[in-house]
């Protein structure tokens, strides 16, 4: 390049200006990296940051440690709920296998009603299996017409082509075209059935689950008790190419609504990953132009941890309220149950994150649970496991160890391998992340570096108190 420099000046003092012009470029980058560099700090460490809570205890304990005697319990009243499984006639052998096993594990103690919900006819058949099965109420419903299906406007042309495309990315259950109307109708027509109307509460169960440990309590009850309005078992990473744009979706719709970034939202960002690579102009870039899956437009990125729906008991009065079915529309209207496969738990997942407190929330860690390929099964309780109780009955075979500090009551675990034992077959990290703003043994950045998990509320991977 042409030297700006006039001809005329003595060597010397053009050698000193060009290197002071070099200097102050030098000094002006540095700056600049120096301060991005402690803005992405900031961002990350500081705004992303969740307050821990006050004193030192946990936010979210089991609801019971080890077996109650239900003898007493069952005389006290029941709150309006329900049992509640979606299914094809096909699953005929599946669904039995559940409803027997949660009747043994809970429902012959506390008869409440199930509904079972088809989107065809029931068949005979089946009607006459399941019916023995139930100890409360057993009511077979079709889903009325116009709920179960594709969002208004799609047309079958359109919903054939995103089937396919998803079929050739290898979207898991992406070119089903039940699978979507099955999570559509989860995440949102499913609330405003009329057949729910009269209950406050219900409990998602499938075809084909096991329920590994007794429980000898209501959840129901104590959801209410202690102001609850969403619990699951398990959480896990979700399949990324099911939902690259669902986050932004739900973060332009909180922006909308005017909804603060509070601890629970923020919980769900990726506040850990490569922060050095991402200053402010860089993030927005990635949201705003770029739109990278994942990222909303200011460029923060949905660590991807969601609840697996297939367990979940939680307040019909949430899901049917004014915020959340805003939230559904606001979803739906994009076309994203069939654009992309939007899954119902992330759906779930990041609207209690959004619309809920932590506290609001519940782990139901004493719950043991098989849904293929995944399980989580409590420790049993030492000394809490009422061997010779009259109602719940002698103590089973098959039972796990009584440990100190475990808190399940009857728990047979290996529920997904025969002689598996462990607690659960998934890394607890995720389950961590979403629990950070109600634990209080949650993961410290030293943690992180050592890569240690604390696991659930206060105990450690393998059941003990932590200290
Ligand atoms: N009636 C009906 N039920 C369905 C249909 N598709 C899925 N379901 C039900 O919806 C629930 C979830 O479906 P699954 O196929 O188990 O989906 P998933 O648990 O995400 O996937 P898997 O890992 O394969 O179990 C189950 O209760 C199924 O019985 C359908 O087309 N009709
Ligand atoms: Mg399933």
């Amino acid at each position: 390049m042409k030297s700006l420099l006039p001809q005329s000046l003595p060597s010397l003092p053009r050698r000193l200006l060009r290197s002071r012009r070099v200097n102050l470029l030098f000094k002006v980058s540095a700056l600049i990296l120096i301060l991005s560099i402690l803005e992405a700090w900031y961002h990350s460490q500081i705004s992303l940051s969740i307050p821990r809570p006050a004193e030192h205890h946990d936010l979210d304990e089991p609801f019971s440690i080890g077996c109650q005697d239900v003898s007493k319990l069952v005389t006290q009243p029941r709150e309006k709920a329900v049992l509640v499984m979606l299914a094809r006639n096909s699953e005929l052998k599946e669904a039995k296998k559940t409803m027997e096993n949660v009747e043994d594990r809970f429902n012959k103690w506390f008869n409440y009603p199930v509904l079972f919900l088809n989107n065809e006819p029931w068949g005979e058949d089946f009607v006459n299996a399941l019916k023995g099965t139930v100890s409360g109420d057993a009511k077979f419903e079709v889903i009325p017409d116009g709920i179960w299906g594709p969002t208004a406007g799609l047309t079958e042309e359109v919903v054939g082509e995103y089937l396919k495309q998803q079929e050739l990315e290898g979207v898991y259950k992406g070119e089903i075209e039940g699978y979507h109307h099955m999570c559509r109708f989860y995440s949102g027509e499913f609330y405003n059935l009329e057949a729910l109307k009269e209950y406050k509460y219900y409990w998602r169960l499938e075809p084909g689950v096991s329920y590994g440990c007794s429980l000898t309590y209501d959840p129901f009850v104590e959801m209410a008790r202690r102001g609850k309005k969403y619990g699951y078992t398990v959480a896990l990473w979700e399949e990324p190419n099911t939902c690259p744009s669902l986050f932004r979706t739900v973060d332009e719709f909180r922006t909308q609504n005017n909804i603060p970034m509070h601890p629970n939202w923020k919980a769900m960002i990726d506040a850990e990953t490569s922060w050095l690579l991402k200053p402010a102009p860089i993030r927005w870039l990635l949201g705003k132009i770029v739109q990278r899956e994942h990222y909303n437009i200011k460029g923060e990125k949905w660590n991807l941890c969601h609840y697996w729906s297939n367990f979940e008991i939680a307040d019909l009065d949430f899901f049917r309220g004014k915020q959340y079915q805003k939230l559904f529309k606001h979803l739906d209207k994009t076309g994203g149950f069939y654009r992309e496969r939007w899954g119902d738990a992330p759906v779930h997942s990041l609207a209690v994150h959004l619309l809920l407190e932590a506290k609001e929330l519940h782990h139901f860690s004493d719950v043991g649970y098989y849904h293929e390929p995944f399980w989580q099964c409590p420790q049993n309780a030492k000394g809490k496991q009422l061997s010779s109780n009259v109602m719940i009955g002698e103590a089973r075979k098959g039972m796990s160890e009584e440990r100190d500090g475990g808190f399940g009551c009857r728990c047979e675990c290996g529920l997904g391998k025969k002689g598996d034992w462990r607690m659960r077959n998934n890394r607890g990290i995720c389950l961590e992340k979403v629990q950070q703003p109600a634990a209080w043994n949650r993961a410290s950045w030293w943690d992180l570096r050592r890569r240690r998990w604390p696991y659930t509320v206060g105990f450690d991977s393998e059941g003990n108190k932590a200290g």
